[in-house]
Formats: structure tokens, C-alpha cells, sequence
């Protein structure tokens, strides 16, 4: 499913994210950098030592990555020339502003992206696996996020913003909240 927002592609696919010929992916991670399962796991045995080296080296300089914010490494091995790794809020039932954080990363991922002059970004679905955020719920604040930055006047410069899932479950939700977003409000 696709829609265009502005002059930007949004596309919903169904995938691994590891794959996904765009010059940027971004990373679920977590605040240590330090790798881990799901996501985290898969792009950093994809794209090889490269990545955790330069993960190690912003943890020295800058400490741990709080929730909401992304930093930006090489690819290594990756068809994607860049990882931007941001860190999604753990659920905790939803009242502890849990959904700004998670509008955070989509924005500081979507901002740093900019920042590099890229154009073809991929997200995965981000705290919906180990860190327990409802996938209905994150997919209408995650497609909410991306949409309202790429809506800004000055948001031209991306041509496409992919969001890559892992299950036809999770593709069905996104696909649904997209939907939701474009009925008349
Ligand atoms: N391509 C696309 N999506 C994937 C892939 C893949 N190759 N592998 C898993 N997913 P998660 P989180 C989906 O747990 O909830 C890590 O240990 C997965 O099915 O990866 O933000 C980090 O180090 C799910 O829909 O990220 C953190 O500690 C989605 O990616 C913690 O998990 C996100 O699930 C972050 O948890």
C-alpha cells in the first residue's frame, strides 16, 4: 500500500528490513547501543563489527541514547549506505507519554535523515516487539509522526519513507491505520 504525502512515497511492505535497497534503515534499538535481539540483532549480524564499533564510539563520546532521539552510523555490510538508531519507549500501559516518545524517534530519525541529505528511508514497526507497544497503537502514532513531518512546508527533500514489516499481522495494522489517517477528519 502506498500513499504520497507532499512530494515523499509513504510505502507499507511486508519484508525484512536488513534487505531493503535504501540509503538508510533505522534501528529499534536501545539506549546502551550495545546490540541485541529482534531488529537490533538481525541489522547488526547483516551489517557486520562495523556498525558496533561506530555504536561503541558514540556511547564514549556521547553517553547512553535516551528514548526519543537517533543517532546515525554506517551500514557495513548493508545494501543501505547508513543504520539510524533510535530508541522507542517500553510500554507500560500507555500513560507515562509513551506516545510522544514514540512520535520522537519516527521525527528524530526522519530529522536526521534530512540532516544527511538522504532519500529513501526504511523504518521497522519500532517497540512492538520486545519492548511490548500494541501494534494498532503504534502504527497510528508512527504513521501520525511521519506523516505530520513530511506535511511541513520545508519537509521536501525525502523521496521515499518505507515502512518495513514483519508479519502480514503487522503490515494489516499499519495498512489500517493508513487508512484510518486518510478518511476525512
Ligand atoms: N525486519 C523488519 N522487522 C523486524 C525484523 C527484520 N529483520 N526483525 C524483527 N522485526 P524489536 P523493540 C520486527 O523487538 O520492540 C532489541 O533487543 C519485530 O517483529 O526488534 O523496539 C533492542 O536491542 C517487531 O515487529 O524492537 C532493544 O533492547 C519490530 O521489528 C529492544 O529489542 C520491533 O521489535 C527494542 O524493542
Amino acid at each position: 500500500m502506498e500513499v504520497t504525502i507532499g512530494r515523499t512515497l509513504l510505502r507499507l511492505v511486508q519484508g525484512d528490513i536488513t534487505q531493503q535497497e535504501v540509503e538508510a534503515i533505522v534501528n529499534a534499538a536501545n539506549s546502551e547501543l550495545t546490540g541485541g535481539g529482534g531488529v537490533d540483532g538481525a541489522i547488526h549480524r547483516a551489517g557486520g563489527p562495523a556498525i558496533h564499533e561506530e555504536c561503541m564510539r558514540i556511547r564514549r563520546e556521547k553517553g547512553r541514547l535516551p528514548a526519543g532521539q537517533a543517532v546515525i552510523t554506517t551500514g557495513g555490510r548493508l545494501k543501505a549506505r547508513y543504520v539510524i538508531h533510535t530508541v522507542g519507549p517500553i510500554w507500560h500501559g500507555g500513560g507515562h507519554g509513551q506516545d510522544e516518545t514514540l512520535a520522537s524517534a519516527y521525527r528524530s530519525s526522519l530529522e536526521l535523515a534530512e540532516n544527511h541529505g538522504l532519500r529513501t528511508v526504511a523504518f521497522p514497526s519500532i517497540s512492538t516487539g520486545a519492548y511490548g507497544f500494541p501494534v494498532e497503537r503504534a502504527a497510528r502514532v508512527a504513521l501520525g509522526a511521519v506523516r505530520a513531518f513530511l506535511s511541513r512546508p520545508e519537509g521536501q527533500a525525502l523521496e521515499e519513507v518505507r515502512f518495513v514489516l514483519f508479519s502480514g499481522r503487522d503490515l494489516e495494522a499499519y495498512e489500517q491505520a493508513l487508512r484510518g489517517m486518510a478518511s476525512p477528519e
